[in-house]
């Protein structure tokens, strides 16, 4: 309809952006890794990655943007000089992973060209794709694990199903929503709920990373609670330039 040609004239508009926020070691401040987040230009206008991702599905060109999305991220992690140790988390729609036209031997073929080892990405999952749903995702997580893919639980707890993939599904992180992290250091409901998850993801193995750490304080609250890796405005904002290794010195 008349809407979607809107639309459709602001996709010519589009150009995409790749932003990166730093996730860095609770204890040391030391830069771990960088999420990667799309980012649109503004003459097109997509006031969020979710809109645009939404628009490119409902006209079937979903796997095309997020595939673009994910040259453009490594290409410019690559460029990088001193990128030795440090992990891309990316947010891919999990139906991608899964698809058949085979975004995984692609990415390996990406990562091969750049002499990088598949455990340097990590897909984080979220709820908005319900992995439950789909019997064949788990083996083939496992596959790709072995592979030597790691796996994170985006946005845990503020959602429903996070603790059913906590439980069968074999996970490398899980990321603290920011609703918990959010004033924790005066909050006990959220240092229980926090101190506790920290404990659970440990007997499992699994490292936990607190995300929309905005303050000083709330980095601290975490750190005391054993959270292993702290994300936010507090530590850096997701940035177009090209990522540099830096020691976030501010943190200790
Ligand atoms: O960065 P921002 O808060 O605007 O991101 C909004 C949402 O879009 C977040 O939930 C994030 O996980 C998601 N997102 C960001 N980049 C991508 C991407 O490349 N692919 C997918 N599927 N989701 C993304
Ligand atoms: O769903 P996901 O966790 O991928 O969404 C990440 C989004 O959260 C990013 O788009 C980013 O812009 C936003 N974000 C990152 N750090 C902070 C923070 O400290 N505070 C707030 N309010 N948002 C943040
Ligand atoms: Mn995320
Ligand atoms: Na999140």
């Amino acid at each position: 309809g008349a809407a979607d040609d809107g639309l459709f004239q602001r996709l010519a508009h589009v150009t995409l952006e790749t932003a990166f926020q730093p996730i860095v070691e609770a204890t040391s401040g030391r830069l771990a890794a960088w999420e990667a987040l799309m980012r649109n230009h503004e003459r097109a206008g997509f006031a969020s990655p979710l809109a645009l991702l939404d628009f490119a599905d409902s006209i079937g060109a979903l796997l095309p943007l997020e595939k673009l999305m994910v040259r453009t991220a490594l290409e410019k992690f690559v460029a990088q000089p001193d990128r030795g140790g440090l992990q891309l988390f990316l947010n891919l729609d999990s139906r991608l992973i899964g698809e058949g036209e085979g975004l995984v031997p692609r990415l390996c073929d990406h990562l091969d060209d750049a002499g990088l080892a598949p455990s340097f990405l990590c897909f984080e999952l979220s709820e908005r794709f319900d992995l439950t749903q789909h019997p064949d995702f788990r083996p083939l997580m496992e596959r790709m694990r072995q592979a030597g893919f790691r796996f994170a639980i985006d946005d845990f707890g503020a959602g429903v199903g996070e603790m059913k993939l906590l439980c069968d599904y074999p996970v490398d992180y899980v990321k603290i929503d920011r609703y918990f992290v959010s004033g924790i250091g005066g909050s006990a409901p959220r240092r229980h709920i926090v101190g506790n998850l920290v404990a659970t993801a440990h007997r499992l193995g699994v490292a936990v990373v607190a995300e929309g750490v905005e303050t000083a304080e709330e980095a601290e609250a975490c750190r005391d609670l054993g959270v292993d890796f702290l994300q936010g405005w507090f530590i850096g904002r997701p940035e177009i330039e090209v990522p540099q290794a830096r020691t976030f010195s501010h943190l200790r």
